[in-house]
């Protein structure tokens, strides 16, 4: 019976109406269906087989699930454009490096690249055409708009385990994605201070694992280096770091670079690190002839922290060698990508900027993780980047989405349609509860107060529902409509959390995500117990509105613990979700149901919600906006990562809610001499201010306070910019 029907099957269905729901990412240049679509075929021919990408062959294999070679059946084309058995389609091929040309008919397919990485994307798209069993027959001409385009391991924070590091290369290959840069700062053999020195056996093991997972899926496997900090401009450490990329090479390696990122002092010189960087070039690059261009990454590296009168950037632009490439951020650390800006920095480099986008990278806000849409990039510079990296989160399995999307933008960012992409990309990362993981990502989306002032849309379809009903509720009344989508929407939190936290489809994507997830519960449950209360004063039921009520600030209490529990990282320790526009929603039904239940029964229920009320005290840019938090009796200033240029005069402190009796203060500049040029204050008023010793011990300053103040400053007493880190600045009251 079984084997009728396949074969009635087969007859009707060889050609039927295609689905037409079949999107292939990245957005291809050209993709024209036909309209139909065939059942796969059982038996293929494949031509052309001997002479192709190997690689891109075996994934026509695995694809088509073609059993040993086989010489009747199908005929599939594939090749090279010189290739013997692609020849007569040449015309086809778009002529782009990695471009190729796909064609899907009743009677052939042929896949023809412009080169062998044109081949191979061409069975990727192929791969993503293929559904159920069924072809749709179609015709595709394509090639990336952007020539080097993927992710580079940039951030602070837990480098990426050896087992995410092997998933993210195969789902690089799948999304035309061609480069993975490998440069995590805490890496200790790619900064300082083992830069100098070879990888242990177990870790070279490792990375050259990685570069031939890279070649099997066409990605170059970018090792870059990090000596800023302390390297010499000698010819000692230059032919130690010349040393060093040849045992990378003997690793497997082919494609370098060379970071002057976060550094100050000698390393931060524009002619000693080109001439570093042509050497490198001329003596190796172009020695080796197997090794892609030189990438480097400067120490002006976004339009805010460029000084052109200083020379730094137009003096790279003019020496370095053409072929090297110089990586940009955009205008600030953390930016959108905009054609004015690209004129800018394209002009001084003299070279179109490789743009490493920093984006979701969360290592300055890590207490925050960002799931939200790929947007802020302008749709038409393709041709003004010779590059475009994403730096992710440190949790790699999170970062998909993100990575997924900007994988779409760079190869084709005229037709990157943001929030498409992001959906489907959520869809991509987790197939089975995509709904649940859309819900979570709408809601996880933002990054909170940050030192950068970057921030994200989140929970976008609700918010107007969200002004609405606050605006009317704080006048006492509200529309149904309003109450009942917001009730909806909170149901759906709860249930997405306990939903995502049981699913089994991406086990480390949920891992990563657990404490978001356990915060987002709490999230849902304590937003269906704030509109419960609701409910409760209008019903004048006392019992029911105190029960809830408590219940609420069981939860409060539930999801403060989780914020003390995990992620407890020494930079923005703790786990937020929702804090944009859902968490605040809560806490405001809950003080103004209080308010009202307080008023209806005259009784005396505390409202308060706890929220920092201290804020950071600063002239300095890089300071202004860092968030200040509160842990028992310490008042804590979020850390930044990178240098921080500090004018004379300029200083940074704490403006408190109140006067306090503040006991001491514990910082560090992640320097030895700071203490020479900075000068500690305190104040009642902000006005007149009462100098105060401090005293430092390596990097550490500590000063003992045991007086009453609103303000506490530190400030730059020299007359002169100073650099220096912040790495803590914690004042014990
Ligand atoms: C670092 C990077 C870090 C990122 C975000 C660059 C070129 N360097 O401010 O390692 O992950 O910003 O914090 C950086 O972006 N410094």
């Amino acid at each position: 019976m079984r084997r009728i029907y396949l074969l009635v099957c087969l007859f009707i269905s060889q050609m039927s109406l295609a689905q037409t729901d079949i999107t292939v990412y990245p957005t291809p240049q050209e993709i024209s269906f036909k309209g139909q679509s065939m059942t796969l075929p059982k038996t293929f021919k494949v031509v052309g087989q001997e002479m192709a990408n190997p690689h891109a062959i075996e994934q026509l294999i695995e694809t088509l699930k073609i059993e040993n070679s086989q010489s009747k059946g199908f005929s599939v084309y594939i090749g090279e454009q010189t290739d013997k058995a692609v020849r007569k389609f040449r015309k086809m091929i778009p002529q782009y490096a990695e471009g190729y040309y796909l064609q899907v008919t009743e009677k052939q397919i042929v896949v023809a690249g412009y080169d062998e990485r044109g081949t191979y994307y061409a069975v990727q798209t192929l791969t993503q055409l293929l559904k159920d069993g069924k072809l749709p027959i179609v015709e595709v001409k394509d090639y990336p708009r952007i020539a080097f385009r993927g992710v580079v391991e940039g951030f602070y924070g837990t480098p990426w385990s050896h087992k995410a590091r092997l998933s993210q290369l195969r789902f690089y290959g799948k999304y035309k994605m061609n480069t993975y840069i490998y440069g995590p700062k805490d890496d200790p053999y790619h900064s300082s201070p083992n830069w100098r020195k070879a990888y242990p056996v177990s870790e070279a093991k490792q990375i050259s694992e990685l570069v031939q997972v890279s070649k099997a899926n066409e990605v170059d496997f970018v090792w870059a280096i990090h000596p800023g900090k302390d390297i010499k401009w000698n010819a000692e450490d230059r032919d130690i770091l010349l040393g060093k990329f040849e045992m990378m090479y003997q690793l497997g390696v082919r494609s370098f670079a060379v970071f002057f990122d976060d550094i100050s002092g000698e390393g931060t010189k524009a002619d000693r690190q080109a001439e570093l960087l042509n050497y490198l070039d001329n003596n190796f690059v172009k020695v080796k002839k197997d090794v892609t261009p030189l990438i480097m990454c400067p120490t002006e590296y976004n339009k805010s922290w460029s000084n052109i009168k200083g020379g730094y950037l137009p003096t790279l632009g003019k020496n370095l060698n053409p072929s090297v490439h110089i990586m940009w951020t955009g205008d600030r650390v953390i930016s959108d990508i905009t054609e004015d800006g690209l004129k800018w920095i394209n002009n001084h480099i003299e070279r179109p900027a490789y743009i490493w986008w920093n984006f979701p990278v969360s290592d300055y806000v890590r207490d925050h993780l960002l799931m939200g849409a790929v947007y802020g990039l302008d749709t038409h510079v393709g041709q003004m980047m010779s590059g475009f990296v994403t730096n992710p989160m440190e949790y790699a399995e999170a970062s998909k989405p993100a990575i997924f999307s900007v994988a779409d933008y760079a190869w084709n960012p005229a037709q990157f349609n943001s929030d498409k992409s992001w959906k489907d990309a959520l869809a991509t990362v987790l197939s089975n509860n995509s709904d649940a993981f859309q819900t979570f990502a709408n809601h996880n989306s933002d990054l909170g107060a940050n030192g950068h002032g970057y921030r994200r849309d989140e929970s976008v379809e609700i918010q107007p529902t969200v002004t609405s009903f606050l605006s009317a509720y704080k006048n006492g009344k509200y529309e149904a409509k309003d109450f009942d989508i917001l009730l909806d929407e909170f149901n759906k939190i709860a249930e997405a959390a306990d939903r995502l936290l049981v699913d089994t489809e991406n086990k480390d994507l949920i891992q990563e995500m657990t404490p978001w997830l356990y915060q987002f519960k709490i999230l849902g449950e304590a937003g269906q117990e704030a509109l419960a209360m609701v409910k409760a004063v209008e019903a004048g039921d006392k019992t029911l509105f105190l029960r809830k009520y408590k219940h609420l600030k069981a939860l409060q209490q539930r999801g403060f613990e989780i914020d003390q529990m995990y992620n407890q990282n020494p930079y923005q320790p703790g786990v937020k979700s929702g804090s944009k526009v859902m968490q605040p929603l809560v806490d405001h039904i809950f003080v103004l149901s209080t308010q009202r239940f307080n008023q209806k029964t005259a009784s005396s229920l505390s409202s308060e919600v706890f929220t920092s009320p201290h804020k950071s005290y600063s002239t300095v840019p890089q300071f202004k906006q860092l968030p200040v938090r509160v842990k028992g009796k310490n008042i804590i200033v979020s850390p930044i990562l990178e240098v921080v240029k500090w004018g004379a005069g300029e200083y940074l402190g704490v403006e408190l809610d109140n006067e306090y009796t503040l006991m001491a203060l514990d910082a560090d500049f992640g320097m030895k001499n700071t203490a020479e040029w900075l000068q500690l204050e305190v104040s009642v008023d902000g006005k007149t201010w009462t100098k105060i010793a401090i005293h430092q011990k390596e990097n550490r300053i500590k000063a003992d306070l045991k007086t009453k103040a609103k303000y506490i400053r530190i400030q730059n007493k020299s007359d002169k910019e100073e650099q220096a880190y912040l790495r803590r600045f914690n004042v014990n009251i």
